[in-house]
């Protein structure tokens, strides 16, 4: 395994592969493994194009072999931040075919983030949007590449224009212009400007120079590396999880499986396509796997999603509760069709009762579900023919049967069946340790392998919800707005290099549509104060996702404290609760 990285341990490694749960293959081949199967149906539908499954699988074909030509090679790390746009599926397997392993960024990391990230992978590549939201990626690639001079390639979206061409940055319709068919007529009107493809490059005969063979020597190992994805941070900066070929097919395999998934379904990816749940657990690779369509979302805007549910027939929704709220307050959804709907899964954070009542008063034709998942490895879902009461009460249970789950008090025991503590587990797709992290390794898992998942919960184990698992809270420091976490501590970090600030505690407060949002407790330095607006200008500068921003400050003397003289942040978590329910009700 890539070095940096924690092996399963040589016997289950050989237990799982003996038993057929980890299967020879890597992601690339199982994409000519459906392709084979489904050759013309639809394998990826956006706004601006749809591909059946020859097309994408010629399409990832042929950028692997320009991402060769240009120079990247099997083995090398980069960063891949790109909106959900059909390239992503593109460049995604492009990358699994020749073994380049992807950090899957998340749309909003900043300079901070992405240099770490880089600096720690050392990083050779950066495949973005050149821009985005409001921001300019092609100017945060120069910065990075300041920090990390290892990143040499940056690749991006579209044609760009003859400046930024000569600038050295590689973009991606001349290197798959040649098989792209030409986009309908109306279609086309509005992307002129923007995709002027380079006619000399349209006759292009890489296929022919470099021979589709040379795919097939570098085939990755199945059971190493496919592409990194990002912890919610407990502590600091996200960790990164390293997720191999073999794990993560059986997890979306899985997945795909406990919920029925067939080759009529179509998968509506609606955050981004970075996050773990919409990239397979339950997501994009195990639409794929069973002949499936992905459907993609530019945005989680109410009306962008309501438009893509309808062009496209969407039938499985994946999606944060926070979203789902939006969506069903929006005014829009009354204009369009969403009968096509089969399920709405929502993971990231807990859906409570009220919401899955409301979902089904508003989508009678839904069955509406849960996803408890984590990067890390672990799912839990709820099947489509649960009771009602499990779907009100609990998360569901794991995917797989071959996971192993315990519930254990603060001295690692297991707690009475049935009483609160904290999930542990262990499993085919958990992963035994972050990368390059061992001291944070030793903590995060046990001696025996099991990730401590930080969740407090309830295994159910008698009565009607039994097997089942309900979220009751978290041990972890963190704040979990809308389903995108924060860590307390790198948040805190930023705020103590503020002058004015002598001490800080960053804690979750609620907030009806995200669940939770983050509140900054200052206490200042003598004689100084501080506005929030002045707080968030200061950590803008720093360069941190947008989402990390405190919403709230609040000035006091001192912080109330536990009785081993910590900060209690469970104290202030009911101050800033009471306070926002008397200023609601004031
Ligand atoms: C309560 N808390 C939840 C849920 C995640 C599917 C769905 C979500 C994620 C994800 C994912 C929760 N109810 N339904 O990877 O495949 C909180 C827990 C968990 C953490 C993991 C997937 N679903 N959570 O959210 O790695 O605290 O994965 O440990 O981003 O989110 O966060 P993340």
């Amino acid at each position: 395994m890539l070095e940096g990285c924690t092996p399963y341990p040589d016997e289950v490694a050989e237990r799982y592969k003996r038993d057929g749960i980890w299967r020879p293959q890597t992601l690339g081949e199982l994409l000519e493994e459906t392709t084979a199967r489904f050759p013309d149906r639809l394998a990826v539908a956006a706004k601006n194009r749809r591909l059946n499954y020859s097309e994408l699988n010629q399409l990832s074909d042929r950028l692997a072999l320009h991402l060769l030509e240009q120079g990247l090679r099997s083995r090398d790390i980069v960063l891949l931040q790109l909106p959900n746009v059909w390239e992503f599926n593109v460049v995604f397997f492009a990358l699994m075919k020749i073994g380049v392993m992807p950090v899957l960024c998340l749309p909003p990391h900043r300079q901070a983030e992405l240099t770490y990230f880089a600096q720690l992978t050392g990083a050779t590549g950066y495949f973005v949007a050149p821009e985005f939201r409001g921001c300019n990626y092609i100017a945060l690639a120069r910065e990075i590449q300041a920090a990390a001079p290892a990143l040499r390639h940056v690749f991006a979206l579209g044609a760009g224009s003859e400046s930024s061409r000569n600038e050295g940055v590689k973009y991606l319709d001349p290197l798959l212009a040649p098989l792209l068919a030409p986009l309908p007529a109306p279609m086309l009107a509005p992307l002129l400007d923007d995709s002027h493809v380079n006619d000399s490059l349209a006759s292009d005969s890489l296929e022919l120079r470099t021979p589709m063979d040379s795919l097939r020597q570098l085939r990755p190992d199945p059971y190493d590396v496919a592409f990194f994805l990002l912890s919610g941070g407990t502590t600091g900066i996200p960790k990164l999880i390293p997720r191999t070929h073999a794990d993560y097919i059986y997890n979306a395999r899985v997945c795909a499986e406990v919920l029925g998934w067939e080759s009529s379904m179509v998968f509506m990816v609606v955050i981004p396509a970075e996050h773990n749940f919409p990239l397979g657990a339950p997501g994009m690779v195990g639409a794929l796997s069973v002949g499936g369509s992905v459907a993609m979302s530019l945005t989680p805007d109410p009306p962008t999603v309501f438009e893509a549910i309808q062009r496209d027939k969407g039938t499985f929704l994946a999606l944060s509760p926070a979203l789902l709220i939006m969506l069903l307050n929006s005014p829009e959804r009354e204009k369009y069709d969403l009968t096509s709907l089969r399920f709405v899964c929502t993971g990231g954070q807990k859906m409570l009762p009220e919401l899955v009542d409301r979902t089904r008063a508003i989508w009678p034709w839904v069955t509406v579900g849960h996803a408890f998942g984590m990067a890390e490895g672990l799912i839990n879902l709820t099947r489509s023919n649960d009771s009602l009461a499990v779907i009100r009460e609990t998360q569901g249970r794991p995917a797989s049967p071959h996971e192993e789950i315990r519930v254990v008090d603060d001295d690692g025991r297991d707690v009475t069946p049935g009483e609160v503590g904290e999930l542990i587990t262990r499993g085919p797709y958990t992963i035994r340790g972050y990368y390059k992290a061992e001291e944070h390794n030793r903590t995060a898992f046990t001696a025996d392998g099991f990730y401590r998942t930080g969740d407090m919960v309830r295994l159910h184990a008698a009565g009607p919800l039994t097997g089942n698992v309900s979220v009751e809270g978290r041990k972890k420091d963190m704040i979990n707005r809308g389903g995108e976490k924060i860590s307390a501590e790198e948040v805190e970090n930023l705020i103590l290099a503020h002058d004015s600030v002598h001490m800080v505690a960053v804690v979750a407060m609620p907030d009806a549509v995200m669940g939770e949002k983050s509140c900054a407790f200052v206490i200042p330095r003598p004689g100084r104060t501080l506005a929030l607006a002045e707080l968030c200008a200061f950590l803008i500068a720093r360069n941190i996702a947008k989402f990390k921003l405190p919403e709230r400050l609040e000035l006091v003397e001192a912080f109330p404290l536990t009785h081993v003289g910590k900060v209690s942040k469970k104290d202030l978590r009911v101050i800033i609760a009471d306070k926002l329910r008397a200023e609601a009700g004031a």
